[in-house]
């Protein structure tokens, strides 16, 4: 028995039942477009957010009922997490969960302690996989909570502060795999800078791609075969951070020749953070050649920072699950709910209505966006756009067959007067909302 043991386990009962503790959209059987529900949303609990968050803020403490929790975790309350944690998932049903290696272990006070504590827990969670079936979307080094990380994990003023964030990599990539982790997580929350008054940046930068080359390296090295992601995030906790958004990883990752080896994991409230649409996010990430995996959640639109609130607009995500279907879905990701309760959900089936309410909004995005996909109303508006590129100049231009200046003798000989087409954007938008019906 646990705190989340009063909620019966969690089933698809349809849009007109009236209990609350089951899925009303998705259906994890359902076939979309030749596939799962399930397959194409992957979707994951998180450990931190879920069982290892009390429910403090800036100005106050914890206020969720997270009795395993307290400054030192000991093994014992390390384990009373974790048979909670595996009640919960095993109820609400979803196929995945992320964690970071602080969040499950007991806390360590020296790198050695850390390698011992770490493949402790790492056991007793191979032990509640395979009893229950839930698998492990990603893992990823808490490499920004500890006062030794004030400054920088991999792009501290200190090396040691790097062999440490070495040694926490190092083993939460091999528990990873041990585990049969499809990816691996880098959230670089403290790579970045609050001033650079005094920070050397170009330096830091090359701290970064150090690591990030012997993260890549130690991969190849234990033969894990999933993704590297590194998330982006545009500032908070530091004021700016190296890896704002999609397009600046990029640049880095083609900087230290990384470009084919790791992929971003985007999170929809970065993105708002970033002054840009989590659609935008995505489509640069697969221009690049580097989109992996999601961080769902929402932030409020009249507070700037991250309030990682549970998804409840469904028609928001219309765009972001239209490209995924164009896609053919995930590889190795899938959507982790990197989402906390409001410090005012005090009770332990807050956190079941958090992940109903979120799975179905996810579910409700798939099927319009599947309805999108499959009239091809958009894809046809698209195209219609883009025409002229399939014409004889068009594919000249593309082909590299004028110089700059031939192609400005063509245009002056020919004397072109092009009318562009109409972009027809409210009928985009009329598109997607009128499949939002579900
Ligand atoms: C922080 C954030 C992290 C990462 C994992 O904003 O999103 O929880 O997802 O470290
Ligand atoms: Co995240």
């Amino acid at each position: 028995m646990t705190i989340f043991s009063d909620v019966a386990p969690v089933r698809f009962e349809g849009p007109d039942t009236s209990n609350e503790f089951a899925y009303r959209v998705y259906d994890k059987d359902r076939v979309v477009l030749g596939r799962s529900m399930a397959q194409w949303l992957r979707p994951a609990v998180c450990y931190w957010h879920s069982f290892n968050w009390p429910g403090a803020d800036i100005f106050g403490g914890g206020t969720l009922p997270r009795p395993w929790l307290a400054p030192v975790i000991t093994r014992s309350m390390a384990e009373h997490k974790l048979e909670a944690a595996f009640d919960f998932l095993s109820r609400l049903g979803l196929p995945y969960f992320t964690f970071h290696d602080v969040d499950a272990m007991a806390t360590a006070g020296s790198p050695g302690e850390h390698v011992v504590n770490l493949h402790h827990v790492e056991e007793l969670i191979a032990g509640k996989m395979s009893a229950t079936g839930v698998k492990l979307l990603w893992g990823t080094a808490n490499l920004f909570s500890h006062p030794r990380y004030a400054g920088g994990a991999a792009t501290s003023p200190d090396p040691e502060v790097f062999a440490w964030a070495a040694t926490q990599v190092r083993c939460c990539l091999e528990a990873t795999h041990r585990l049969g982790g499809e990816n691996y997580v880098l959230w670089g929350g403290r790579e970045g800078y609050d001033s650079l008054l005094n920070t050397d940046l170009k330096r830091e930068l090359d701290q970064y791609g150090r690591f990030l080359s012997m993260v890549v390296e130690h991969k190849h090295r234990i033969g894990f075969k999933g993704a590297i992601l590194v998330e982006p995030k545009p500032f908070e906790p530091t004021k700016h951070q190296y890896d704002r958004d999609a397009a600046a990883v990029y640049a880095f990752l083609q900087r230290y020749g990384l470009a084919g080896e790791v992929k971003v994991n985007l999170e929809v409230n970065h993105a708002t953070l970033a002054g840009v649409d989590f659609e935008h996010e995505i489509a640069a990430a697969r221009a690049y050649g580097i989109f992996g995996s999601i961080d769902i959640n929402r932030g409020d639109p009249r507070n700037g920072w991250d309030t990682d609130q549970f998804p409840n607009n469904a028609q928001e995500l219309v765009p972001t699950l239209v490209q995924l279907i164009e896609d053919g879905g995930f590889t190795s990701g899938g959507f982790n709910f990197d989402a906390k309760l409001r410090r005012q959900s005090l009770d332990a089936a807050d956190l079941y209505l958090a992940h109903i309410g979120g799975m179905d909004t996810l579910a409700r995005a798939l099927l319009a966006a599947a309805d999108v996909v499959a009239s091809g109303a958009l894809a046809k508006l698209t195209q219609a756009r883009y025409q002229g590129w399939s014409g004889d100049l068009g594919r000249r231009i593309q082909a590299g067959e004028f110089t700059l200046a031939t192609l400005a003798d063509h245009a002056v000989k020919a004397g072109l007067d092009p009318r562009i087409p109409s972009g027809r954007q409210e009928l985009a938008e009329s598109i997607v909302a009128r499949h939002c019906r579900y």
